[in-house]
């Protein structure tokens, strides 16, 4: 028998798809849709790993059978092409990013057709096309004109060798995600985007998404919504100075153990407080502690010892009137709460090493429940809850939840404080200092030394005015990138745009010059709204339309990578509630249902890498075995979700099974007489769809399959040379999402002629999915008040179920408790109940 020629086959469907476009997004009156997205890749120099036909097979699967049930589906592709690595890339060779990410494109784009996704190719965009950056630069001047994008002298982590500023989410351990270069603190003028104005919304509109558990925690853990009180400690200081340092605690209920105040040394309190005998020496650590990273200066443990000063100044007591030393140390932090800390060294683990450090008081103020072993608080914080101890009559004796109330409602009537949420969530710092991104749409006004004759472009003097900042006219978008030679950083913080002279400076109308900032964006940014895009990716006049929304958006299913938990799933959210806000869509969140593949490592279960030579090559996979074949095989590993290691023996099992689907429909004879279909085949087939699409449904693709195949092999024993149509058919719709060019050539072989990627799904009767289906009469104590029709292999739970859903059986239980249940198979279910 001629074998199943992939080679042949499958590019002549993918033309098939492609001349006919078989898979344009379009809205029919009156169904239902389904958006389906992947993550786009970036368009990386060694082409698709296959870590990404494993999220995309299963997209595509689910695109494919929502086709199938009548759904209209929107499942586009594109690239996420700014970026480091073709930046890195020209850097070495002098060859533009732009010429090497369309390079890349074209590779990825050739390598996933030939896994015949069904996307609609017409909707294609990349993040760096010049249409798509116009509207990116739109957003952000609509985000800066809402006053949520402003500049600020930030203390950034510079990374000397990525020449660049990272994102807090970029560094790992103190060193960059990218390369493990090491990163400095450093103030340095940048944007950043006040993505904490939706602190709140972003934790809380987390409730009603279908996310996975562990993405969901982390997003909550990185806002990082706590509830305590501002406290305010009035400066002591005899009058001289005025004011006060003011709090941010979690525990209120302890402020009578507070026995002294700490500044961050960044606070603009230090240096009005200090004394004049302390001066030099807080000024020394102040300096010190500016170059240590948050992380260093947080360390819990042993070995960690805390460092500080005191200011010589004190603060009053709010409650107690008692005066209260300030001290300095970088334990707190300043970009956290207000930048100052109430220490209470009985209760905090980190004021107690201080404390003990320094030598400064510990005083006991809560006292844990009767049979704790906690030791003395001498010795060790306790930090728990209990009892409120040596407060004072208004809080001895309270619970910890209840005094923080009292603690707060006092501090509210005395106008020293008030209950507050804070987050640990940080403003993004959304500037980078490279090449290979999106130009930010700002300029600003230039003062020369000698206005008539200077010329910034040769270096005359002059000033640039950032405090002036000027949106560029939305007319005049997209504002490109200026050709460069060479696209390395450079060790001048504005970023090697600033060498760009000629693209930097310019004179308007009005005769003046000006500059053009020279930062540009993240790449996080043109990930941020594709997914709106792709709803009108050719409209010209705006970033898309409101009609283009209303048919496509949410995001039905979202396929990607758990690496993206926090970062570019946070950010993306952010975007989509502001542009919600700005009424440009009806939907508070972009993705509504999230699933992440779990990773493939190599065969020998360590992670795919070039050095340890364990990396896979999809385009050998295909060339070898063909397209379908690799998607099977990547949806028949293990569930969607888990890591596993790939296993080459394993390929010729899933190879076998498409060769067998292959040979039954082009060696045997099909026929529509019911005498063909026996009982058995019959059965085995309602049960064979009722499974699988319950699988598809819940995105159980390795258990589908395998249920596919015990139909295939089933269909390949018998002896007969005809063999059923409606069994073969059904195999074939069922597994041609899976395997769409098998199931296309299965379906012309079979005499169709018409593409099956439309064609109604197969439906099941449920009947016909229990083997033997018995009758049992259902007693409530001991009299006949039902019956049930069960299978014959029942479990008790599964026959009480069915007992309950009868509504005499249940009226005669209501507001009793079942005592005893008397099952006896195949005969009878008693229910004992008083
Ligand atoms: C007094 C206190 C007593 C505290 C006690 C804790 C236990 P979360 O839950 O993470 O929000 N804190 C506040 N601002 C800080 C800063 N800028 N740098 C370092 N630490 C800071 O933590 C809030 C708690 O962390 C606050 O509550 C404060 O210490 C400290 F028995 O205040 B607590």
């Amino acid at each position: 028998p001629a074998r199943y020629e992939h080679e042949v086959i499958e590019p002549k469907w993918q033309r098939y798809w492609a001349e006919r476009e078989t898979f344009k997004a379009i809205r029919r009156p009156g169904k239902g849709k389904k958006y389906v997205l992947d993550m786009f890749p970036y368009p990386s120099g060694s082409g698709l790993h296959v870590g990404h036909p494993e999220g995309y097979t299963a997209s595509d699967v689910m695109a494919r059978y929502w086709r199938m049930c009548d759904l209209d589906v929107l499942h586009p592709m594109g690239w996420d092409s700014f970026g480091l690595p073709a930046e890195q890339h020209a850097i070495n060779t002098g060859t533009h990013p732009g010429v090497t990410t369309y390079e890349n494109i074209a590779n990825f784009r050739r390598q996933l057709k030939s896994l015949g996704f069904s996307y609609d190719w017409s909707r294609e965009l990349a993040t760096t096309d010049w249409d798509y950056v116009r509207w990116t630069q739109w957003i952000f001047l609509q985000l800066y004109k809402k006053g949520l994008a402003e500049q600020s002298e930030v203390l950034v982590n510079w990374c000397p060798a990525l020449g660049t500023v990272l994102a807090n989410e970029e560094i790992i351990d103190g060193k960059s995600e990218r390369g493990d270069h090491p990163v400095e603190r450093l103030p340095l003028r940048q944007w950043v985007l006040k993505i904490t104005k939706y602190a709140e919304e972003l934790e809380e509109d987390l409730k009603g998404l279908d996310w996975p558990e562990g993405t969901m925690t982390a997003q909550k853990l990185w806002i990082g919504r706590s509830e305590g009180a501002r406290v305010m400690f009035p400066l002591a200081c005899s009058g001289a100075i005025p004011g006060s340092v003011e709090v941010f605690t979690t525990r209120p209920d302890t402020l009578m153990g507070v026995t002294y105040v700490v500044l961050a040394p960044e606070h603009p309190l230090v240096e009005r407080v200090t004394s004049e005998e302390r001066r030099a020496a807080v000024r020394a650590y102040v300096r010190e502690a500016a170059g240590k990273s948050d992380l260093d200066r947080t360390a819990t443990g042993k070995d960690k010892g805390k460092t500080g000063v005191d200011t010589g100044a004190k603060v009053v007591h709010p409650l107690s009137g008692e005066e209260l030393p300030i001290w300095v140390a970088d334990y707190v932090l300043w970009g956290y709460g207000t930048g100052a800390v109430m220490a209470v060294p009985a209760h905090d683990e980190r004021d107690h090493a201080f404390a003990t450090i320094f030598g400064l008081p510990i005083k006991q103020v809560v006292a844990p429940d009767a049979g704790s072993d906690a030791l003395p608080v001498e010795e060790e914080a306790f930090v728990g809850e209990g009892q409120v101890v040596n407060s004072g009559p208004l809080l001895d004796g309270q619970p910890t939840s209840e005094a923080k109330k009292v603690v707060v409602e006092e501090l509210e009537k005395n106008e020293r404080g008030a209950a507050v949420v804070n987050y640990r969530l940080r403003d993004w710092v959304f500037s980078r200092q490279r090449y290979w991104g999106e130009p930010i749409p700002i300029y600003f006004p230039v003062d020369m030394a000698d206005h008539d004759t200077g010329d910034p472009r040769k270096d005359d003097p002059h000033t640039i005015r950032f405090d002036q900042p000027i949106p560029v006219e939305e007319a005049e978008l997209p504002l490109k990138l200026p050709d460069m030679d060479n696209f390395a950083p450079g060790n001048d913080p504005q970023g090697c745009l600033a060498r760009a002279k000629d693209w930097r400076f310019f004179k308007k109308s009005d005769g003046k010059w000006y500059a053009r900032e020279t930062n540009t964006m993240p790449q996080w940014a043109g990930s941020c709204w594709y997914y709106l895009r792709f709803s009108d990716p050719t409209n010209l006049k705006r970033a898309w339309g409101e009609e283009a929304d209303e048919q496509w958006l949410p995001v039905d299913l979202y396929v990607g990578g758990q690496e993206h938990a926090v970062l570019h799933l946070l950010y993306a959210r952010f975007w989509h509630k502001f542009l919600f806000d700005l009424g440009l869509t009806k939907h508070r969140e972009p993705f509504l249902k999230l699933v992440h593949q779990g990773m493939i490592l190599g065969t020998d279960g360590e992670k795919m890498s070039k050095s340890r030579g364990n990396v896979v090559n999809p385009d050998d996979v295909v060339k070898e075995v063909g397209g379908d074949a690799l998607r099977l095989y990547e949806m028949f590993m293990g569930p969607l979700e888990a890591v596993k290691p790939w296993q080459t023996a394993q390929v010729a099992g899933v190879v076998r099974f498409r060769d067998k689907v292959f040979q039954l429909v082009r060696n045997r004879e099909m026929t529509d007489s019911t005498e063909a279909m026996d009982d058995e085949t019959l059965r085995l087939m309602h049960k064979t769809i009722k499974k699988v699409t319950q699988d598809v449904e819940t995105l159980s693709f390795n258990t589908a399959i395998s249920t596919m195949m015990i139909f295939a092999n089933h269909l390949a024993s018998r002896k007969t040379e005809t063999l059923p149509r409606a069994a073969v058919e059904n195999l074939v719709l069922m597994v041609s999402p899976f395997a769409p060019h098998l199931g296309e050539e299965c379906w012309e072989m079979l005499g169709h002629d018409q593409s099956l990627a439309c064609h109604p799904w197969p439906r099941y009767q449920e009947e016909l999915t229990v083997d033997d289906v018995v009758k049992l009469g259902v007693q409530v104590n001991g009299k006949t008040r039902g019956e049930v029709s069960v299978p014959a292999d029942a479990t008790e739970a599964d026959v009480m179920a069915a007992a309950m859903e009868q509504e005499k059986v249940a009226s005669f239980l209501d507001g009793k408790r079942v005592v005893k249940v008397i099952y006896v198979p195949g005969r009878i279910l008693n229910i004992v109940a008083k």
